[in-house]
Formats: C-alpha cells, structure tokens, sequence
C-alpha cells in the first residue's frame, strides 16, 4: 500500500468538519488508490467532540483510513501535514466589527500559518475555508515565508458551484452541461459570478446574460447571497456543501481540471487582471501537474470590471486593516 497523505483538518467537530471528514476518509478527496491519515485539530474545548466524530470514523472502517491523531496543539497538527484544510475559524459574535473579526482570527491564522512553516511537508497544499476566507489565507500564507505562496488557497469553489447550479436551472440544462464560469474577488457579498464567458450546453453564456434583469436581479444576488438563504431556510450555515466543494477544489488541485473547462478559487495574485499584488483573490484556474494556473486574457467589459474592482476593492481594505494590526 502507498505512503499515507497526511490531511490536517481544523475545526474537525464543527458542522462543515463533521460533513468532510468521511469523504477524505472514503476517498473521494485524494482517489481510491491513496490511503489518508487524518490529524485533526480542535480548540480544548472541542476535542472531545472530535474524539467522538473520531469513533465514528472507526466504525466505518475505511479501507483506506490508516490513522486519526486529534490534538489541540498546531505545531503537532501539522507535523508532515500534506494537505492542510483550515476551517475552524472565530465566527462573527454580536456587535463586533469588521477590525475586530480580522484581529481574532488573524490569532488564529498567523499561529496556523507558522506552525506550517515549521513542520509541513514540502509538498504542502492549504485551503482555507474558514471566514473571511481570502484575508485568512493571506495572514496565513504571510507567516510561512518558507512555503511557496501558491501553496495557500482560499475555498470559492462554494460559490462556483452554487453558480453552476443557478445556470443550469435557467438554462434547462444538466449541470453537466455548464462550463467556464468564474468567481472573482473575495469570497463574500461582492464577490462577482462571471458567466460571460461560459459555456453553457455549447452555447456561449453571454446569451443569457442579454437577460439584464435576470443577471443583476436574480443570478449575481442570489450566488452572492446563497450562504444567507441557507441559514434563513435551515437555521445553519452551510455544511455540506461547504464540505463538499473543498473536496472539489483539492480533487481538482492534486488531479487537474477538465480539458476545456475552468474553476474558481482564490490564489495569490501576481498582478494578474490588474488585481495588486499579494492579494488573495478569487480567478478562473485551471489545475494541471497538481498546480493551480489562473485563465489570462479574458476580455472583460466594463459591466464585469466595475464588479470585480468592488470585490477586489473590498479585499484591499481588508489587507489594510491586517496590515495596520500588524498581522501581515
Ligand atoms: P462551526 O462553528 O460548526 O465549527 C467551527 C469549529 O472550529 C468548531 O468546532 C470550533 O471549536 C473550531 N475552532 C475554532 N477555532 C479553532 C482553532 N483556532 N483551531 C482549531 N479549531 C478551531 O463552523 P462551520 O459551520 O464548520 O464553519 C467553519 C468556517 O467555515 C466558518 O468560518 C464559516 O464561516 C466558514 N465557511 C466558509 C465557506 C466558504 O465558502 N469559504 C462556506 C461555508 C462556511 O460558512
């Protein structure tokens, strides 16, 4: 049997931990054919918690599971870490303000991102989940000068897929059937669902964009705003969901994307559509040779830029209010 990847998960007792952890464990993340040790990371007060998740995935008896370490300590979470999956996160609590959200999360983020550096495995690939997402990923990746920066990632591919799913419905057409859509920006209400380029059952996706109220009433509002509807209708932020597209994105990261097809997901920019450097920004990527590439030369009308020069706007004060707290 192959060497076992070593997948570190944070916030394993949460929801969205609670939804992902048997899909690495049964092998949908890395393949069939790789067997996975899970090392999950919790605050103290979760662990128990996480002990429990633990048992189950026991009683499952995963042929390709070949151990779970859970702890409450990152420097020990991330020893050799492979993949590294960082979604436990300091949620917004009453009355507290955006600075605020950054500062507490950034304790989170910073410590994480060096543990990274110390001790992960050179082949180390980190997405984060948890919110604010791409500012997280930013902090992280700022405290892991060592690791390549395009190591560290942040999950869109949430909302990618809520678009694909909205297209499809319009269109009448299997989801399947919809391709080259793309979000840009920052993974929250700004963020821009791009489908001017699609591909949608062979035909170009401009066409249902002729549809101008439909595109800026109903699509880009209710992608940007699908988290909201969820936890309205479900009294719970999206779980499954969430666990599934960060399966989506790694699958895709470590076994490439489709030919003729792109993805989202959120990656240091290197200057790429005018997007400043070091910002971790939402693109349409491609994945081949277990590297994420970002789709250039997409002609972009002035409908799309003025969205993405929003969301990334808003990514830019974000990285400000880091940087004035001393967190990058
Ligand atoms: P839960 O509150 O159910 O679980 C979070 C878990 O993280 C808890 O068990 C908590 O004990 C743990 N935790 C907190 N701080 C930790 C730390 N320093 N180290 C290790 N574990 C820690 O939240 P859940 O619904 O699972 O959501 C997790 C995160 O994903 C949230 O930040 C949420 O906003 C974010 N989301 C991101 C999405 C995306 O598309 N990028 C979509 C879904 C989700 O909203």
């Amino acid at each position: 049997m192959r060497t076992p990847v070593n997948v570190t998960v944070t916030g394993a007792a949460g929801q969205i931990g609670y939804a992902l952890l048997f899909r690495i464990a049964s092998g949908a993340m890395l393949g069939p054919d790789t067997p996975v040790r899970l090392k999950l990371l919790e605050i103290p007060q979760g662990v128990k918690a996480a002990e429990g998740t633990a048992m189950e995935l026991d009683d499952c008896a995963f042929p390709l599971l070949a151990g779970i370490d859970i702890d409450d300590d990152a420097t020990r979470a991330f020893d050799g870490t492979n993949v590294a999956l960082l979604v436990g996160a300091r949620p917004r609590g009453p009355g507290m303000e955006r600075a605020d959200l950054l500062e507490a999360n950034g304790g989170i983020f910073g410590p994480q991102g060096t543990a990274i550096n110390d001790g992960a495995a050179d082949d180390v690939r980190v997405l984060v989940v948890g919110n604010p997402a791409n500012t997280n990923a930013l902090i992280a990746s700022s405290h892991a000068p060592d690791v390549p920066d395009d190591r560290f990632t942040a999950m869109t591919r949430l909302d990618h897929n809520r678009a694909l799913s909205q297209v499809a419905h319009k269109a009448g057409v299997p989801v399947s059937e919809v391709r080259r859509l793309t979000i840009w920006g920052n993974h929250s209400a700004t963020q821009y669902p791009d489908l001017f380029h699609a591909d949608v059952a062979g035909s170009p996706g401009g066409t249902l964009t002729a549809d101008t109220a439909w595109l800026t009433d109903d699509f880009i509002p209710t992608v940007a705003k699908r988290g909201a509807a969820i936890i309205d209708a479900r009294g719970a932020s999206s779980a499954a969901s969430a666990a599934n597209a960060a399966i989506d994105h790694v699958h895709d990261w470590v076994h490439g994307t489709p030919a003729g097809d792109w993805t989202s997901a959120g990656l240091v920019s290197h200057g790429e559509y005018g997007v400043p450097e070091g910002l971790v920004c939402s693109y349409p990527v491609t994945s081949s040779d277990g590297a994420w590439h970002v789709v250039e030369d997409l002609e972009l009308d002035a409908f799309s830029r003025e969205r993405i020069d929003a969301s990334v706007a808003e990514l830019v004060a974000e990285r400000d209010t880091v940087r004035s707290l001393g967190l990058v």
